[in-house]
């Protein structure tokens, strides 16, 4: 039997494996397992107590308002409340509860679904129309303000929700219910006469589509997604068609700029990413889709530049994207302030579908390092260990004032991580006519099919605590494929085998993939080693917040300090940029993850007497610092945080 490693680039579309494909265990397995036995029930029942139920379900009375409308300036009421978008907080709680009954059966769970899904059901209009805000709460107003309203945006998630639940349990009901409503879309926009040429203030719908016409093999849906990517930024600017109609000056916009919604520009000539950054990593997520289906060059240039531009000048070493909280987005290139970061936990868990959806025309490390990047860091530390507790925005330092909520006010985080987290497994792999790439390695089975056939892929390891992975093929009869293992950039030494026999890792020509195309047998053992130490990083000196500073990263995991181990005042805590010797050390009560020590020097921080500056150089001790997962910080009691340490000179 030969095997060889091939460079050719994968002239094919890349899918993801349905969830259900996958089963995780290790590492995400007790996190999957945190969503399913604990997340899902707690976010039902947050939803219940914020009135979201009374709000959709047309057998109750019209409930009074929740949340206030946001106030302008000069004290008059805009059009916005979250309670607009509660239909999507549901939509993702759905979505949430369906990856959970994948992974285990659960009665009170499924009729709890089953009990939400029979109220949108009742809900729709016999037109198709289906929005709780419009139909109960402001009738008679439907499709008057996408750019503020968020219709479009509930629509997407209710979609992706009923994809879900129908891959989890065959169940068709919110499938059908979701189908008439994109049909109604599909009557209501496009590029027709009698049709609107809008799109949503809030990206959503476009990757929604994607995924319903991939579930039903309806290509009208993926027309749909596809209309509206292209709708987006054109002139005459139907935002301020839709805001001259509501009798508004287009220029009395809260948000100031089209920039915020990614509608300045039409999508294939945007350079710099800009604006709310949830919107824009799921307007990118759809353009990637639609780039991959419709093998659209023009799209995927387009997304390069703005790929390099997000991770090139806009994104935190966590993954985190967008940190200014008033925009909830981007602001000017480096600019990257640490303890005010707002790093919403949905943009990070954005980066993650958008970078996995780059994936879809050919395995390429830029994009899966990335993926990995956000999705061990910046998306993950938005839920708890024990998956009860959220946060929104993620610092990276903290001066020991900010803890994850029970809840928020404005709710969409909390379903967002829970529902990615529980559907990890799809993200792990990218499948063609006859190449399975592999980008995320963790412990897990997946059950794929390749060349027609199907196949078993076995992953064995203690990853992300350990770079060793054991991959087993099973297969029913000897197959010729293309196995492709993303080497990530972090990684200095890799080495591979297969069936004991070594084999070159050369991927610099090949996109960061090895790619090992052989006629695989069944039983064949792929051994992977992708050794992991500690890595000082430095940040571009134009990000001026971090100058002079450095953050750990080991494996996927970036690091920081947390006062629970360290004392407070972690900015007296210098360390070397050679970092001395090492040592890892599993944290109590956080299931076998390793914390780092290494030596370091402590400011003598008394002796100010109240001053606020002095001339002289204070003392310095040797000292031990002690770092921990940045996902896990805020896991073991409240107190300061700090990623970027102070390096000694
Ligand atoms: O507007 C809907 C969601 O609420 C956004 O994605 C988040 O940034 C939050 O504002
Ligand atoms: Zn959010």
């Amino acid at each position: 039997m030969t095997t060889r490693t091939i460079s050719a680039v994968a002239p094919t579309t890349f899918r993801p494996p349905r969830i259900p494909q996958v089963e995780v265990s290790g590492f995400w397995g007790r996190h999957v397992d945190a969503v399913a036995d604990r997340t899902v029930a707690i976010l039902y029942d947050r939803c219940l107590a914020a009135g979201m139920f009374d709000q959709i379900d047309p057998a109750r009375p019209v409930p009074e308002m929740r949340l206030p409308f946001h106030r302008r300036s000069n004290g008059v009421h805009d059009t916005v409340t979250a309670q607009m978008f509660w239909d999507s907080d549901v939509a993702k709680v759905i979505e949430a509860g369906a990856y959970a009954l994948y992974r285990r059966p659960n009665a009170d769970t499924e009729a709890k679904m089953d009990g939400i899904i029979d109220m949108f059901a009742r809900l729709q209009q016999p037109d198709g129309y289906c929005n709780s805000w419009y139909i109960r709460m402001q009738p008679g107003k439907r499709w008057t303000n996408l750019r503020d309203c968020h219709e479009l945006y509930c629509a997407g998630h209710l979609i992706e929700a009923a994809v879900a639940y129908h891959q989890a349990t065959g169940k068709r009901k919110l499938l059908d219910v979701m189908c008439r409503y994109a049909d109604h879309i599909a009557a209501t926009f496009g590029p027709g006469p009698d049709q609107k040429a809008g799109y949503c203030g809030h990206e959503e719908i476009e990757l929604a589509l994607v995924r319903l016409a991939r579930e039903t093999g309806e290509q009208r849906y993926m027309e749909l997604a596809r209309f509206f990517v292209d709708a987006r930024g054109q002139q005459p600017h139907y935002f301020d068609i839709e805001a001259r109609a509501r009798g508004e000056d287009p220029l009395d916009y809260v948000h100031h700029t089209p920039e915020y919604t990614q509608a300045h520009l039409p999508v294939r000539q945007q350079t710099k990413v800009v604006g709310h950054a949830v919107r824009a990593m799921y307007l990118y997520s759809g353009m990637a889709d639609i780039a991959a289906e419709y093998a659209d060059d023009s799209l995927t240039k387009a997304l390069e530049v703005l790929w390099d531009d997000l991770t090139g000048k806009q994104m935190y070493v966590t993954g985190g994207i967008g940190s200014s909280a008033k925009n909830e987005g981007f602001t000017q290139h480096y600019d990257l302030p640490n303890d005010t970061a707002y790093a919403e936990t949905c943009a990070s868990v954005g980066l993650v579908f958008w970078a996995s959806r780059m994936l879809g025309r050919r395995p390429d490390r830029r994009y899966a390092d990335i993926l990995e990047q956000a999705l061990y860091n910046g998306a993950l530390a938005g839920l708890s260990a024990d998956g009860s507790r959220f946060f929104y925005e993620n610092p990276l330092e903290s001066h020991g004032d900010h803890h994850r909520w029970n809840w928020h006010r404005c709710p969409c985080c909390p379903p967002n991580i829970a529902r990615l987290v529980a559907s990890v497994g799809t993200y792990m792999y990218g499948v063609a006519d006859n190449s399975i790439a592999v980008h995320l390695y963790g412990d897990s089975v997946a059950r794929l099919e390749v060349a027609s056939t199907p196949v078993t892929l076995t992953q064995n390891t203690e990853y992300p605590w350990d770079g060793a992975i054991r991959l087993t093929v099973n297969l029913a009869q000897p197959t010729r494929f293309t196995l492709s293992l993303r080497i990530p950039a972090w990684c200095d030494a890799p080495s591979v085998s297969v069936g004991g026999e070594a084999i070159a890792v050369d991927v610099a020509e090949n996109l960061g993939y090895l790619d090992i195309e052989r006629e695989w047998r069944d039983g064949d053992v792929v051994a992977l080693t992708l050794p992991m130490h500690l890595i000082s990083r430095q940040a571009n000196p134009k990000v001026r917040q971090d100058i002079g500073r450095i953050a750990l990263s080991r494996g996927p995991l970036i690091y920081c300090l947390e006062e629970a181990d360290n004392g407070n005042q972690l900015n007296a805590i210098t360390i070397g940029r050679k970092l001395g010797e090492t040592s890892t050390a599993p944290i109590r009560d956080l299931h076998g993850a390793i914390s780092v020590s290494i030596p370091a020097l402590r400011e003598d921080t008394s002796g100010w007497n109240g001053q606020l500056y002095r001339a002289d150089i204070p003392m310095q001790r040797t000292a031990t610092a002690r770092f921990v997962p940045y996902h896990l910080w805020d896991n073991r009691g409240p107190g300061e945080m700090l990623v970027w340490v102070r390096a000694q000179s």
